[in-house]
């Protein structure tokens, strides 16, 4: 399975899983679970733990991935 996917395509997966639950514009845990489980299975296939990717990602530590902190995701599924 490819992992590659456009920005537009991106931006559309971030939209469509941060607005399941609490603020449209914010992934919280759950979400983020949902959105890599389902389109990026593979990066949960190393030691990498959601619990590690959600606080790596979460810079500000408010519980919440904004699409700004999302851009650090892409750049790991582009690698
Ligand atoms: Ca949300
Ligand atoms: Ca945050």
């Amino acid at each position: 399975m490819s992992m590659k996917k456009s920005p537009a395509e991106l931006k559309s997966i971030f939209e469509k899983y941060a607005a399941k639950e609490g603020d449209p514009d914010q992934l919280s845990k759950d979400e983020l679970k949902q959105l890599v489980q389902t389109e990026f299975p593979n990066l949960l296939k190393g030691p990498t733990t959601l619990d590690d990717l959600f606080q790596e990602l979460d810079k500000n530590g408010d519980g919440e991935v904004s699409f700004e902190e999302f851009q650090a995701l892409i750049k790991k599924i582009s690698q």
